[in-house]
């Protein structure tokens, strides 16, 4: 095979990731959806026993299921070429795949299925896109897209929070929008990890379909260049000074990109702690949990209040899949940049993440996220 196969569909949250990736790389590489023969022959049996996109098949025909598998695979290869190496920056990379990955579904799943007037022809066409071809596509269709919204509901979008749902994501447009007049990518010139991660929700679901893409493209111009940008192989940067396609020098982090953290904050940081509390009661209620167990999407649902209204939203552990990754970056600075890490989170209300743990670690045996 002389170029990399991604499963995937424009619609998916997960793929857009991988996908910017690949571009930005200047891999080559060819998307197809994960209904063909040679698919289910030859790389379902390799997944691990979920099927689930982004999924990878590299020119040797080794089969990579996740994105951020994904991405570390290819990163290793490049020479770890969107991975910055300065303290505080190396953090922010990596929370900003964690907000991505899991910070932003809220959002992301309530414009995409609370507004049907605008989306639904849209979903329905792309959905059926995505099923084997059979008179029964269109009903397959339809039914995935129930289990979806009742996806929508099980992240916390549901009448009582629609209003603190769009009242956060205005003010996150803003934030996003102010800072990518000033800055190309999150941290300057050229993409990070962390730009990877947020390109999921911000693309697929947020900056596609009908309803919040008019939301972006009128409210945050600046963020919807930012959305184009991380789909194109160039850096794609006409509109700023500086073309020098690097990081900010200095280790140095912009007030723009410290107050859309604060943003995020608000949310992302009680339910963190909601989601740990009930995933280490679960933890602690198995008895007989073998390692290399898989892990599952959500064990429960962690509740907490933000402005007021509670929110119960499924505890996935992926969560701290991700956020170990940046807890295990921190270990490894030495004083001087842990103390540098310290105050920029302190700055952004961030400052609880480094300590927000599961009871038991998670790793990858044969394309899954297993206990420990
Ligand atoms: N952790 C995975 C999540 C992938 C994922 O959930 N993808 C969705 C589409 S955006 C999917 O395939 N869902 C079907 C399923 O999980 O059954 C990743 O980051 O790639």
């Amino acid at each position: 095979m002389s170029e990399i196969t991604l499963y995937g569909s424009a619609l998916s949250l997960y793929t857009g990731k991988a996908r910017s990736y690949l571009i930005k790389s200047g891999l080559h590489y060819r998307e197809t959806v994960p209904t063909t023969e040679h698919f289910q022959r030859q790389v379902l049996p390799k997944m691990g026993g979920r099927q689930s996109i982004p999924t990878v098949e590299t020119t040797t025909g080794d089969v990579i299921r996740d994105g951020t598998a994904i991405i570390d695979h290819y990163e290793a290869e490049n020479a770890n070429r969107f991975s910055p190496e300065s303290p505080k920056q190396r953090i922010l990379s990596k929370l900003f795949d964690v907000i991505g990955a899991e910070g932003l579904l809220r959002p992301a799943m309530h414009y995409r299925w609370n507004f049907p007037k605008d989306n639904h022809d849209f979903l329905s066409f792309h959905f059926a896109a995505l099923m084997p071809r059979s008179p029964e596509r269109q009903q397959q269709a339809e039914k995935n897209m129930d289990r979806m919204r009742t996806a929508c509901q099980m992240f916390g979008a549901v009448p009582d929070t629609f209003e603190l749902v769009e009242s956060l994501y205005a003010e996150l447009l803003e934030k996003l929008n102010l800072h990518f007049a000033e800055q190309p990518y999150l941290l300057g010139g050229k993409p990070c990890i962390g730009d990877f991660g947020m390109i999921a929700p911000l693309y697929g679901h947020l900056g596609r379909d009908p309803a919040p893409l008019a939301l972006m493209q009128t409210q945050a111009v600046r963020l919807f260049r930012w959305v184009e940008r991380m789909n194109r192989p160039e850096l794609d940067i006409g509109e700023f000074e500086d073309q020098s396609g690097m990081y900010l020098q200095d280790d140095c982090v912009p007030e723009s990109l410290i107050n859309v953290l604060k943003q995020i904050a608000i949310d992302f940081v009680p339910e963190t702690k909601a989601a740990s509390a009930c995933i280490n009661q679960w933890l602690d209620d198995q008895t007989d949990l073998a390692p290399a167990t898989p892990v599952e999407r959500g064990v429960g649902l962690g509740s907490f209040e933000i402005r007021g209204v509670t929110v119960n939203a499924l505890a996935q552990p992926y969560r701290f899949y991700l956020l170990k990754r940046v807890q295990d970056e921190y270990t490894s600075l030495d004083a001087t940049g842990r103390r540098q890490v310290d105050d920029m989170l302190a700055a952004c209300d961030m400052e609880e993440i480094l300590d927000i743990k599961i009871s038991r670690d998670i790793g990858r045996e044969n394309n899954r996220e297993v206990w420990l």
